[in-house]
């Protein structure tokens, strides 16, 4: 699969967000990234329903949306799930991974289960059937500008050997967390697929040329 630019719009300066969208469209990027915390799984709030629901009127490009809520089979309502989408919901959050997984693909939408940094890999395997991606957090979940935590390159590792060797190999990962370039390309070499972007990434200076810069690093 191509490597994909998320985008973390947690990260945006709202003020500013029409420009930085009109940005996102010019440069072609693949996923805006939308975190949504419910100050529950994760100590934070963020994104909700109603900015999604603009963000959906104005613009095309695909939403990744990434759920650390207590809450994901009821979000999927909410944010009106629909074909098109990427979802990410937490394996620590829920004991009803496979229904969640079901009714995402029945809404057309991408299923993406996450994992904290704590949460070993070996806990996917029972649902590698039903899933496109696989998110691994390479920080804590809750909060941007946070530094990657020791172990992420191993981690997307072993998990895209444990993925091959079930033949799984078209299941990507997603890695979110202190994404800088140097982390993109070392997690890129180990076999990371989509990339969100925040206050370490394209969130500095020239966001175009950021992008770029990410493009050609990851081409
Ligand atoms: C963290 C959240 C992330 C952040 C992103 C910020 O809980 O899921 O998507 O928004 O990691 O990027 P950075 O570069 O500040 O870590
Ligand atoms: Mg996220």
């Amino acid at each position: 699969m191509k490597k994909m630019l998320s985008p973390s719009l947690m990260c945006t300066d709202f003020f500013n967000f029409r420009k930085e969208l009109d940005i996102f469209e010019e440069t072609n990027i693949d996923l805006l990234h939308i975190d949504v915390m419910d100050g529950s799984f994760v100590p934070n709030f963020a994104l909700g329903s109603d900015f999604v629901k603009q963000l959906r009127a104005a613009t095309k490009i695909p939403i990744d949306i990434h759920l650390m809520t207590i809450t994901p089979y009821e979000c999927m309502d909410y944010f009106s799930v629909q074909a098109g989408d990427f979802v990410s919901f937490h394996y620590e959050a829920t004991d009803r991974i496979d229904e969640i997984l079901d009714e995402i693909h029945r809404r057309g939408a991408t299923a993406i289960l996450a994992i904290n940094p704590k949460t070993p890999i070996d806990v996917l395997i029972p649902f590698f059937d039903k899933l496109d991606g696989v998110l691994v957090m390479t920080v804590q979940p809750g909060f941007a500008g946070q530094k990657l935590l020791e172990g992420s390159k191993e981690k997307v590792a072993s998990l895209r050997a444990l993925l091959d060797s079930h033949g799984k190999t078209e299941v990507f990962i997603e890695v979110d967390g202190n994404i800088t370039l140097p982390n993109a390309k070392m997690l890129s070499d180990v076999g990371a697929d989509v990339f969100v972007l925040g206050s370490s990434g394209i969130y500095r200076g020239d966001m175009k040329a950021n992008i770029s810069t990410f493009r050609e690093a990851l081409a």
